[in-house]
């Protein structure tokens, strides 16, 4: 009897102590509806930096196909609005390619650097889940050496072929478990901030947890 008369009792007083629950990722979000964002794709030929670009974007706004020569020629810019956060998508040439002549990378750097200085901006490192190469291992150094130190804490990694991981029925927690040491050094210098990409599924959660990833890089910037 008691009991049953309590249950009012206890429900009022939670209504009137307890706030409304605010998802933290929601509300972050909402803080930066307006923001403006340079997206930076970087990586080698063939990883799925255009693919990648595309998904981001919702269309296929880059060239994007199979091939032994590098497809993406010069940079480009291309821009779309997500959860208010307001993006321009710059899609790069492979410029860690050693065949390419050292003026012709200082040009395309010089290019990148003009498209995303004036914003905030974040690099996307875009690599191949299931192949990690030898011009991979000092991807950072060269990183650094092209755009400066604080590649560092302004890098994602985004994993592309995300159907390859669930077809040998891994997640990507399985995947970094398990990488090689050189790419775990990779993921520890830019802060652990991963994503699976599977750029064939216009499944849009997974650009949600870019979008995560990128406002967590813009608010790291401003404390
Ligand atoms: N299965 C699969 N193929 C992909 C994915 N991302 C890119 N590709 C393919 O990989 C090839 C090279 O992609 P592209 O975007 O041109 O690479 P880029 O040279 O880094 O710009 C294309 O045939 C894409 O369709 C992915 O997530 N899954
Ligand atoms: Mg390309």
């Amino acid at each position: 009897m008691n009991c049953a008369y309590n249950v009012p009792k206890i429900k009022e007083s939670f209504k009137h102590k307890e706030k409304p629950y605010s998802d933290p990722k929601k509300s972050s979000k909402r803080r930066h509806a307006g923001t403006k964002v340079n997206l930076l794709l970087l990586g080698m030929s063939g990883t799925g930096k255009s693919a990648s670009g595309n998904t981001i974007l919702g269309q296929k706004l880059f060239v994007s196909r199979p091939s032994s020569k590098p497809v993406t020629k010069k940079c480009q810019m291309e821009e779309t609005e997500i959860e208010g956060v307001h993006l321009h998508v710059i899609d790069t040439p492979d410029i860690f390619d050693d065949d390419m002549k050292s003026s012709v990378r200082d040009k395309h750097v010089k290019r990148c650097k003009q498209l995303y200085e004036s914003r905030p901006f974040v690099f996307v490192l875009v690599m191949h889940v299931s192949r990690f190469t030898d011009g991979e291992r000092d991807i950072m150094e060269k990183l650094e050496n092209a755009f400066g130190r604080e590649v560092r804490e302004k890098t994602i990694i985004l994993f592309t072929r995300g159907d390859d991981l669930q077809q040998a029925g891994m997640g990507l927690e399985d995947f970094l478990h398990t990488c090689q040491p050189d790419l775990k050094k990779i993921l520890e210098k830019c802060g652990n901030r991963c994503v699976l990409f599977e750029n064939h599924r216009s499944d849009s959660a997974q650009v949600e947890t870019l979008m995560d990833n990128v406002i967590g890089v813009i608010e790291e910037k401003q404390t």
